[in-house]
């Protein structure tokens, strides 16, 4: 895909599959490829196992950066956490549907704070827990693993969830993004771009890949990517 389409689908780095020992470098080839966002993967170990960053490291990495942040925070209750992080404009801020005891009150909290606002919904959780809350999102981020740990395999049927929320999307006159997560392989990107996935998170199996050095998984995504779009 050339920089010009590169609006269609937009690419979102996972930095919990960084190389952690070659973070630098890493960092300049995901801006020479002008990757859109750096995927940072907050888990608190009771929401989703495992812990992953804090906002120490997450904001050693922006101060370096000129790549956009796209929050994902997997903690219970995520409104004690919205004053950790550092926004610039253009930043997405994406909390859980099942961790919050009021959703729509913490997504007016979020776009205070200046964030593009998103919610994100696990594998079993049915789009109806959006029919209210739609029309306030900017990103719906559909997980298509369980969430916690990278290197998981895809839960088929949330491709068929992504195609209807994109149908919903459309009906409702909405400008809202899609984002899929999890197991974004190069098997998978053209699906997930198909049933119309806006934005890819680029994770083990599709751009910190152990075969391929990152610039070539970038190309790599981009193929898939224009595989996807013609299928559309
Ligand atoms: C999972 C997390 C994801 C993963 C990423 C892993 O809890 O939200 O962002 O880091 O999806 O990618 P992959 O290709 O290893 O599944
Ligand atoms: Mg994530």
């Amino acid at each position: 895909m050339s920089t010009e389409d590169k609006d269609t689908v937009q690419i979102s780095a996972s930095m919990m599959c960084i190389d952690w020992l070659n973070t630098k470098e890493q960092l300049a080839t995901l801006e020479k490829h002008n990757i859109d966002y750096l995927h940072w993967d907050v888990v608190d170990g009771r929401f989703a196992p495992d812990f992953t960053m804090g906002s120490t490291i997450i904001n050693s990495f922006r101060a370096n950066t000129k790549i956009q942040s796209d929050y994902h925070i997997m903690a219970e209750e995520p409104s004690n956490l919205f004053d950790s992080f550092e926004c610039t404009p253009g930043d997405v801020f994406t909390i859980h549907q099942e961790c919050s005891r009021n959703l729509h009150r913490d997504l007016v909290r979020v776009r205070r704070c200046g964030f593009r606002v998103g919610v994100a919904i696990n594998p079993a959780t049915s789009l109806s827990a959006l029919d209210y809350i739609l029309e306030e999102v900017d990103v719906v981020l559909v997980m298509t693993v369980n969430p916690g740990f990278k290197g998981q395999e895809l839960v088929p049927q949330c491709i068929r969830k992504v195609e209807k929320l994109k149908t919903m999307i459309r009906d409702m006159k909405l400008e809202t993004k899609i984002t899929v997560d999890g197991n974004v392989s190069y098997d998978n990107i053209p699906s997930m771009v198909a049933a119309g996935a806006d934005i890819l998170v680029g994770g083990s199996s599709g751009l910190f890949t152990s075969d391929r050095s990152l610039e070539d998984s970038i190309l790599k995504m981009h193929d898939c990517i224009n595989e996807g779009l013609v299928q559309r």
